[in-house]
């Protein structure tokens, strides 16, 4: 049998809702330079402040249709008057997305921010986040991401039972200061920058405080915080199981915490994600789940290359969305092992990329979202305008 790539006509209408109403969250940070210890490269037309980091993502949501918001890292893009950057990316076509509370690059935090031995310096990171949370009323911004550096590189440098006692401590009192319509939510990591222990390292200790602190407290899924082999599909189930995902920072991984485009290291990956998603119904329209980046690059262009992890993010779900849910119920409820497997495989092998290409044509938007940015001649335009200044990078 010939393969005949599906069409839209092929989506049913529950799927056609969920592709329709996908949005994808861009990172600040992605828009400026970024490397490795050993290098930065840096490229023309980088931002300079957070008001052209946003400018670039409104270029993102321009071609995609997709990308209609941005998250912001505090301290990093801390500007005079928060009003006003809201007005200019309402004027972009996005919206403030996350706000990202950064407790790990002043010297206080040697020791930890939230966990750290020092009352004074818990006090300090504590009131880091209320300062965030007028952020987010300045901007409109309803999530509050809290991701920690905290933890210990040597066993016996601190009493890991008291660092947890610590770290609840200090996230009621962020909870607490949060308005009604906001959410926490609360990322965790395995390891890095601290070796030995991390007081956030997994999904079940995030969600332990998460059930604690109330409601609005949910789990931020970053695809690259686990151990090599680790089943995240897995844990995005368990998670929706008890309606505690709030949110995922997709990224690639081939080694580490490596921050590279979402779904380019592995798509089969991010397919059975949003399998996961779509079977429980997390893809419709409503959902609370907040579908952010979180990514760096370090040698491609930057613009092009959030366009390609959004392009990427939309193509997994629009396969996930195809999945036959009657055959795969039937196939799994008569034990046909390779049955099943077929289902969801036939689902990941489609071809989907015209039938994106017509959703975006529907739309106004360009059939092929990369090579309209590149024909835009828009990389040279801002390389030739944001001359003198310094250059926005990641940590800046
Ligand atoms: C750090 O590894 C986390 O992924 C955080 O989300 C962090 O705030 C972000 O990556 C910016 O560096
Ligand atoms: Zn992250
Ligand atoms: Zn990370």
């Amino acid at each position: 049998m010939a393969y005949a790539a599906p069409e839209l006509a092929d989506l049913d209408r529950a799927a056609r809702a969920a592709l329709d109403a996908q949005t994808i969250e861009l990172p600040s940070w992605a828009f400026g330079n970024s490397g490795t210890r050993f290098k930065v490269f840096t490229s023309p037309g980088t931002p300079r402040d957070p008001f052209e980091k946003i400018a670039d993502a409104g270029q993102v949501h321009a071609h995609t249709g997709i990308a209609p918001r941005v998250s912001l890292h505090i301290p990093w893009d801390l500007v005079d008057d928060f009003g006003a950057l809201a007005a200019h990316a309402t004027e972009h076509g996005v919206a403030i997305g996350a706000i990202n509370s950064n407790v790990f690059q002043d010297d206080d935090y040697k020791l930890g921010s939230l966990c750290n031995p020092s009352a004074r310096v818990r006090r300090k990171a504590v009131d880091h986040h209320l300062r965030c949370i007028e952020v987010m009323r300045a901007t409109g911004s309803t999530d509050l991401k809290i991701w920690l550096a905290d933890g210990l590189n040597y066993p016996g440098q601190d009493d890991l039972r008291q660092r947890q006692d610590r770290l609840a401590e200090g996230l009621a009192e962020i909870y607490a200061g949060l308005d009604d319509g906001m959410r926490l939510i609360l990322e965790y990591k395995f390891f890095e920058p601290a070796f030995y222990a991390t007081d956030i390292p997994d999904w079940g200790t995030a969600l332990l405080h998460c059930s604690a602190l109330g409601e609005r407290a949910k789990v931020v899924l970053d695809t690259g915080h686990h151990a090599p082999g680790t089943n995240i599909e897995f844990i995005v189930a368990q998670l929706l199981r008890v309606d505690r995902l709030g949110a995922f920072d997709f990224n690639s991984r081939f080694y580490a915490d490596d921050d590279l485009m979402a779904g380019a290291a592995d798509p089969f990956q991010l397919f059975r994600i949003m399998h996961e998603l779509a079977r429980a119904g997390a893809l419709a329209p409503g959902s609370m789940i907040n579908f952010m980046l979180d990514e760096c690059h370090n040698i491609e262009d930057k613009i092009p290359g959030q366009i390609r992890s959004v392009l990427n993010v939309q193509e997994a779900t629009a396969k996930a969305l195809l999945v036959d849910a009657a055959a795969l119920a039937a196939a799994q409820r008569d034990g046909d092992v390779l049955g099943a497997n077929a289902v969801l495989m036939d689902a990941y092998n489609a071809d989907v990329r015209g039938l994106l290409a017509d959703w975006r044509t529907d739309r106004g938007l360009p059939a092929d979202p990369m090579r309209a940015f590149a024909e835009s001649g828009h990389l040279a335009k801002i390389a030739a305008e944001r001359t003198g200044g310094t250059q926005a990078g990641w940590g800046a």
